[in-house]
């Protein structure tokens, strides 16, 4: 993955034309061998923040995604307004990007428009949870009703026929949310297996990580383990590594630190009557710059407006 190309603002030839970015993903997702670790992004920049920190891939979360589009985490924004951030976040960064697909919109036929959408956007993989539409966080109130395990099998057959290897796929278990027990969400994990999954997510909302560890030693990684510790964050990686689960998302941890920074420097402004105070605070504009690559702007302006003329 390090080796990944640069040139995403060099204008080359149709780079989401093969599979590569959807065979890092699964390297790093199906790899029970290494941890590996996703990060949260919610825009082009956020993406780009979370390249230039070091993270080999990315969590296009749903939660964050609604939140900077001033949407509720519960189906309010369109599986279009989705799949159109998806491809800033892949244009600006080219990281593979797991996307938050929640339930797939509706059913098997709105799942797998969802997956071949996301696919031709750059996306490398999908996460569908088995949750029913309109969806709800799973960390706001109480009443998350499961799909039917027969009618979400249908739905990953779906996207599976439809995309094939094309883009990983990741089936997300919401029983334990709901407050059924550790044997329906085995039971739920087998059928999504035999329905083609790559890799079970299994969600907790427990302060600490002892039912998905649980679930872990009961499953055996029959399929790789993805998890989403933000409740039981607390627990150290060194758990999961022990565990052997294969990857952990870092959900909204750039979408909450951008609302904490901002009502911060916000009430900065307004409390001191003026930005002198701040300024040693906040992003250059240098760095803005340079995050944006306006480098490579300025080189393909020589090459392109100002080439120099092939007579001298
Ligand atoms: C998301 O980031 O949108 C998720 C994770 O689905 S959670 O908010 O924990 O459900
Ligand atoms: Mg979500």
């Amino acid at each position: 993955m390090q080796n990944q190309s640069q040139s995403f603002l060099a204008n080359g030839p149709d780079r989401y034309a093969d599979s590569s970015l959807a065979e890092m993903l699964r390297a790093e997702i199906c790899s029970n061998r290494e941890l590996s670790f996703l990060m949260e992004a919610h825009d082009a920049l956020s993406g780009a923040i979370a390249k230039r920190a070091g993270f080999k891939g990315l969590w296009a979360s749903g939660l964050s995604i609604a939140c900077s589009l001033g949407y509720r985490d519960a189906n309010e924004a369109s599986w279009n307004q989705l799949v159109d951030v998806v491809e800033r976040i892949v244009d600006s960064t080219e990281l593979p990007v797991l996307v938050d697909g929640d339930g797939g919109f509706g059913n098997f036929n709105n799942a797998r428009l969802l997956a071949r959408k996301l696919r031709q956007r750059g996306a490398a993989g999908i996460a569908l949870e088995d949750s029913c539409f309109p969806k709800m966080n799973s960390f706001v109130g109480d009443r998350h009703p499961l799909a039917d395990i027969d009618e979400f099998s249908g739905r990953l057959r779906a996207v599976k026929d439809t995309v094939a290897e094309n883009l990983v796929l990741v089936a997300r278990i919401e029983a334990l949310i709901a407050g059924h027990g550790m044997d329906e969400a085995i039971l739920r994990a087998s059928a999504y297996a035999a329905a083609g999954a790559d890799a079970i997510l299994i969600h907790s909302r427990k302060s600490t990580a002892d039912e998905i560890l649980s679930f872990a030693s009961t499953w055996q990684n029959c399929l790789p383990v993805v998890i989403v510790p933000t409740k039981y964050y607390r627990t150290p990686v060194s758990a999961y590594r022990d565990a052997g689960i294969s990857t952990v998302i870092w959900a909204n941890h750039s979408m909450r630190a951008a609302i904490a920074a901002m009502r911060h420097v916000c009430g900065r402004i307004i409390a001191e009557d003026g930005i002198a105070g701040i300024e040693p605070d906040i992003a250059t504009l240098d760095e803005v710059f340079d995050l944006l690559r306006y480098d490579e702007l300025a080189r393909a302006e020589a090459r392109y407006l100002h080439p120099p003329d092939p007579r001298q």
